[in-house]
């Protein structure tokens, strides 16, 4: 239920954005956590602080020219919105995706303008991509897409204004060619201005693994704080990218048995464990399906083509594909196999229904905007490393990110013991986050 106040807001947010249903669900779901925030501070709506979270700072959409390897021309959209530089330079990733559109791109701007308000770092809230399918795409293909989408993209982003990183479909290979296309054009050696870059120029130690690991740390916490562990604990994954791999390894490492992972082809069910080695080389090398993996694997792994994961049974889950992935009748089964907690690695896998389910049987429910802050976080640590032209080890920077996800795990907390909703981690990030963006919004003034 909204707030009076809020309703008419959230009315006005669904007639100005027509049709960009991802954006209204993750709009209504902060909404729905801030009532409580504005009766004790009636300064946020005297200054109209959430009408103006709610409308991007600014939206640039452009096209994408480019030649596929048959010579033909293809043409894509490229996004990216600006959407809070309160608290920083808007920051957030790109995705590639055939889905992509304004409804998906503002969405996750919006999320991001929280997340990174969690994180405690000095980032503002971004996001971009474009409609294009790297699947299937060539090397050379892919390379061409990047540098004619950063031909547009260049002069709406920098190290001080708007630093983009991956998301789905943009991994270290893209962030190469886009990092490489604006050095080109600008003649400037910026590093700072795209992070998630290899190690080889300028890329910072655990942001490839960050998400993943950030995650299963964050689950950790939650698990302690309730007095358990992973240790022994069945788990399963969704999807088999960037966040799902290494939530995969940093389980493995904390003790709990990952069974099941997935692609949008289906997934694999493996109870021995997920061989993570060959999961890599798979996913990461070959850029492969999941089936390849089944076969491989042999004896005891089995490719389940287009099945949902949700249905295995387990004891922690930890969405790390896409938004909506997860419904309220998924949520159910999952409740009535014994789930115990759920850490989201992607951005709003679960629908409003599922978190209630979730919430209702009393689930461990660590949302996106906290679980999978430790991506976002680590690319602060790589603008640092890159400002200060320094690197850190890979101990020293994992060591930093396991405070950072202890610490925003117990502001969540805390945030939701203080509005009277003990446990509930999904007010907590929501109000958490909410409050450190306005505070800076009402000290700069109207702007
Ligand atoms: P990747 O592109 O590396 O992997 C995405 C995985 O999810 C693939 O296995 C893909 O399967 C599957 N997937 C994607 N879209 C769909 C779909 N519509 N239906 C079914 N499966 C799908 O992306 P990431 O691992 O980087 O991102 C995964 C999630 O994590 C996203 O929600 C992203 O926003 C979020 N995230 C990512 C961060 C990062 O640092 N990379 C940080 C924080 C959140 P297939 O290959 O078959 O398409
Ligand atoms: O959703 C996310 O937080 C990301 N895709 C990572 C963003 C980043 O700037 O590292």
């Amino acid at each position: 239920m909204l707030h009076e106040k809020l309703s008419s807001i959230y009315d006005n947010v669904l007639r100005r954005n027509p049709g960009e249903i991802e954006f209204h669900q993750a709009v209504r779901e902060v909404l729905e956590s801030i009532g409580p925030v504005l009766g004790k501070h009636p300064e946020y709506a005297e200054s109209k602080i959430i009408e103006r979270i709610c409308e991007p700072e600014r939206q640039i959409i452009f096209r994408v020219p480019w030649l596929d390897d048959r010579g033909e021309v293809q043409i894509n959209r490229g996004f990216r919105v600006e959407f809070n530089s309160a608290l920083g330079p808007y920051k957030g990733g790109l995705r590639f995706h055939p889905s992509v559109y304004l409804g998906i791109v503002k969405f996750l701007g919006f999320e991001q303008i929280f997340k990174n308000g969690l994180t405690g770092l000095p980032i503002g809230g971004g996001k971009g991509g474009s409609d294009f399918d790297p699947k299937g795409r060539s090397d050379r293909e892919v390379m061409r897409f990047c540098q004619s989408f950063m031909t547009e993209l260049f002069r709406h982003i920098g190290e001080y204004t708007d630093v983009p990183a991956g998301d789905i479909g943009v991994g270290g290979r893209e962030v190469g060619y886009l990092f490489g296309q604006y050095k080109r054009i600008t003649n400037r050696y910026e590093s700072g201005v795209i992070t998630g870059k290899g190690l080889a120029y300028g890329g910072a130690q655990v942001r490839k693994e960050a998400t993943g690991y950030g995650c299963a740390f964050f689950v950790e916490e939650m698990l302690k704080a309730r007095g358990t562990s992973f240790d022994g604990r069945r788990v399963v994954v969704s999807g088999s990218g960037n966040v799902a791999v290494y939530s995969i390894e940093k389980v493995a490492q904390l003790g709990g048995v990952v069974v099941a992972c997935s692609d949008s082809s289906g997934y694999v069910l493996d109870e021995k464990g997920i061989d993570l080695e060959l999961l890599k080389q798979v996913k990461e090398v070959e850029r492969a399906r999941l089936d390849v993996y089944a076969a491989r694997r042999g004896e005891g792994a089995t490719f389940v083509p287009d099945r949902n994961v949700w249905e295995v049974p387990c004891e922690v889950a930890m969405p790390s594909a896409t938004q909506n992935e997860i419904t309220g009748k998924d949520a159910a089964t999952m409740v009535s196999n014994g789930l115990v907690a759920v850490g989201e690695g992607a951005n709003m896998p679960t629908t409003p229904e599922g978190i209630k389910v979730f919430l209702d049987a009393g689930v461990a429910f660590g949302p996106g905007k906290a679980a999978n802050a430790g991506g976002v976080a680590t690319s602060a640590l790589e603008m640092q490393q890159n400002a200060s032209r320094d690197s850190w080890t890979f101990e020293f920077s994992e060591h930093r990110l396991q405070e950072i996800m202890s610490d925003i795990h117990d502001r969540c907390l805390q945030t939701a013991d203080e509005y009277g909703m003990p446990g509930n981690y999904v007010a907590g990030a929501n109000i958490d986050g909410f409050r450190r963006v306005a505070d800076a919004m009402l000290s700069l003034g109207l702007i």
